[in-house]
């Protein structure tokens, strides 16, 4: 399954460790990442290297690409918040994850009541580890 990892860049990347745990996570079970640049540690240095345009270009087509979507939400982010909007819109499931250290989290998110979004709010690695497993489960891969 071709899975799009969404998570903050220019929103803060307090949260690069965790990204990277959940890239490892998918690729263990053998889940495509299309966005595995999202928890690379150097994503800064290697921004640089593309403009606004090309970024956004190659994220769209990666939006119509993917069979659904894993966006941790904890850090605010412009970015992230229209990915979720986007894969909603066109009918992908998404898991929205956020560690309850950096609650609230947008109403936007935690209050949208469609039945393609699931909302986890996760207390330890452990747990979100659980709730990844349990959406690739229900997606039946
Ligand atoms: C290339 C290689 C590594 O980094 C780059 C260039 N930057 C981006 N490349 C790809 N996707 C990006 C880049 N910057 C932001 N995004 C997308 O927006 C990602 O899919 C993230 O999920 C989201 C982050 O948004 P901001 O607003 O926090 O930057």
């Amino acid at each position: 399954m071709k899975i799009y990892l969404s998570g903050a860049i220019r929103g803060g990347r307090q949260l690069q460790k965790t990204y990277e745990e959940i890239l490892n996570f998918l690729e263990n079970k053998n889940q495509e990442v299309l966005t595995f640049h999202v928890a690379s540690k150097d994503v800064m240095e290697t921004e640089e290297s593309m403009t606004d345009v090309e970024i956004f270009t190659q994220d769209e087509n990666w939006l119509n690409e993917c069979d659904c979507m894993i966006a941790e939400v904890s850090v605010p982010s412009l970015g992230v918040g229209y990915e979720i909007a986007y894969a909603l819109c066109t009918k992908k499931p998404v898991l929205a994850v956020y560690s309850e250290e950096f609650r609230p989290i947008s109403a936007m998110i935690t209050g949208n009541t469609s039945s393609l979004l699931q909302v986890k709010k996760y207390n330890s690695d452990a747990q979100l580890i659980e709730y990844l497993g349990s959406f690739l489960n229900q997606l039946e891969v």
